[in-house]
C-alpha cells in the first residue's frame, strides 16, 4: 500500500454534500482505504475570483492502485459528479486533484506529481495540515512551515 493525498474542492450544487459524497466514493474505491479526512473549508474563490466561495478538504489514502489508475478513479468520481469541464479555474460540482504520492515524482501529459500549484494554494495547505502537518513539500519544508508564509484572509473552517 502507499501513502496518497487527494485534494477535494467544489463551487456548484451544494459544495458540502458533493464534498461528502467524493469522500464516500474515495473511501470505496477498489484496492484503497480512506485513513483520514480533514475538516472542510470555506475559501474564497482564487484564480477566477466572480464565482462563488469553494468548500475544500483533503483525504489522506492507503492505495495498492497505480498513481495513473488513481487518477483515471478520481477523474470518474468527478464525472458521476456531473462534472462539466469549463474555463480553467471555474465553477465546478466537483474537483479532485492528486497531491502527492509516497515516493512518487512523475511529469507526462497526463499526471503530475508532486502537485505543482499546491504549495501556492491556502485552500490546499490548509486541510492538508489537518491530516499531514509534517509531510514534506517540494522545496524541502513541511506542509506547516510553508503554511505560515500564506495568506489565509477569508477562509472559514465550517463547522
Ligand atoms: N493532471 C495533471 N496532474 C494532475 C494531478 N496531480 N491531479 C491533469 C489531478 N489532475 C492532474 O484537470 C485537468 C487535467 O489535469 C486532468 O485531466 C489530469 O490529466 P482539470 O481538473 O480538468 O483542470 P482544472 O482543475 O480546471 O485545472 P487546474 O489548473 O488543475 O485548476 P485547479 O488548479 O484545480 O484550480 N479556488 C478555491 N478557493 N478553491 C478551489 O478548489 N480550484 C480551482 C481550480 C480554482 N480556484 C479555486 C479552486
Ligand atoms: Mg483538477
Amino acid at each position: 500500500m502507499t501513502r496518497a493525498y487527494v485534494a477535494l474542492g467544489s463551487n456548484l450544487d451544494d459544495p458540502s454534500q458533493q464534498v461528502r459524497q467524493a469522500l464516500e466514493a474515495l473511501a470505496s474505491l477498489a484496492d484503497t482505504q480512506l485513513l483520514q479526512r480533514s475538516r472542510f473549508y470555506l475559501t474564497p474563490p482564487w484564480g477566477i475570483i466572480e464565482q462563488p466561495s469553494f468548500v475544500n478538504a483533503v483525504a489522506e489514502l492507503d492505495t495498492a492502485l497505480a498513481p495513473h489508475a488513481l487518477l483515471d478513479a478520481l477523474l470518474d468520481i468527478e464525472q458521476r459528479a456531473g462534472r462539466v469541464r469549463g474555463e480553467r479555474n471555474g465553477p465546478r460540482t466537483l474537483d479532485l486533484d492528486l497531491l502527492h504520492v509516497e515516493g512518487v515524482q512523475i511529469s507526462d501529459k497526463r499526471l503530475t506529481l508532486p502537485h505543482p500549484r499546491m504549495v501556492e494554494r491556502a485552500f490546499v495547505l490548509l486541510p492538508l495540515h489537518d491530516v499531514a502537518p509534517d509531510l514534506a513539500l517540494p522545496g524541502n519544508v513541511t506542509v506547516a512551515q510553508r503554511l505560515q508564509q500564506l495568506d489565509l484572509a477569508g477562509i472559514e473552517r465550517l463547522p
